[in-house]
């Protein structure tokens, strides 16, 4: 049994390491680019992109040992039949979803500025899931795509910490899911949040899960892809 060196204990990798998952929730344009849904919303969006290389590292992992691969996205159809008016209304920024903006309309599903940032783009056969709520169980596949593919344990990333990761890794916890969120492949607007969501994560004995940091995550993937562990796809 191959094990991480997490907070607030180590975290046990399945045995067969295709039941784990690598989940990078909403590397969008929308929320990592000026003009997305993020910078309408007032935020300062260019401090996520720190993350990127650490997440690229980690899905290159993935992609050597052939384990899955789930790609979020936070977007709305053009109709936006699938936003609920509380939604739509919230926020009061200078545009709002469905407006058109410098990289076509706000989180609506096909939009430019709806796409994942190029560095981080989907292969072919990887999941991508698109969702309307900030949890990416909520009125999406999910379930029945990791359901189907026997995953038991999943690491999450994305953006942003406290909003779309945070609630998605609630989501996976009640579920039974084991779920650990990777400390430098996640990012906030706000560093405070992000730090206050790592420690609750963690608090209680691992009440949401686990968190650890990349490198001790690629260290045993690492190994495992030298001992060959992984059955491929
Ligand atoms: N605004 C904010 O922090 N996040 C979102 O609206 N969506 C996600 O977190 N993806």
């Amino acid at each position: 049994m191959s094990t991480i060196a997490a907070l607030p204990y180590e975290y046990e990798l399945p045995a067969d390491l295709q039941h784990l998952a690598l989940v990078i929730i909403d590397m969008q344009r929308d929320f990592l680019e000026p003009g997305g849904f993020g910078a309408a919303l007032g935020n300062d969006v260019e401090r996520l992109q720190a993350i990127v290389p650490a997440l690229q590292q980690l899905i290159s992992a993935f992609r050597k040992l052939k384990l899955p691969i789930v790609h979020t996205l936070e977007c709305h159809q053009p109709d936006l039949s699938d936003c609920p008016p509380a939604k739509l209304k919230r926020g009061k920024g200078s545009l709002t979803i469905g407006d058109l903006g410098p990289m076509g309309r706000i989180l609506v599903q096909g939009e430019p500025g709806n796409d994942i940032i190029p560095e981080l783009q989907p292969l072919p056969g990887e999941i991508v899931i698109h969702k309307p709520g900030k949890g990416a169980f909520y009125q999406t596949p999910l379930a029945t795509e990791l359901q189907q593919r026997g995953i038991t344990h999943l690491l999450i990333t994305g953006v942003t910490t406290e909003v779309c990761v945070q609630t998605t890794m609630r989501e996976a916890n009640d579920r039974g899911y084991e779920c650990l969120l990777v400390e430098d492949c996640t990012e906030s607007y706000f560093p405070e949040f992000k730090q206050s969501t790592l420690a609750m994560v963690r608090a209680q004995g691992g009440i949401v899960g686990w968190t650890a940091a990349s490198t001790a995550v690629l260290q045993v993937l690492e190994a495992g892809s030298v001992a060959g562990v992984t059955h491929g796809v």
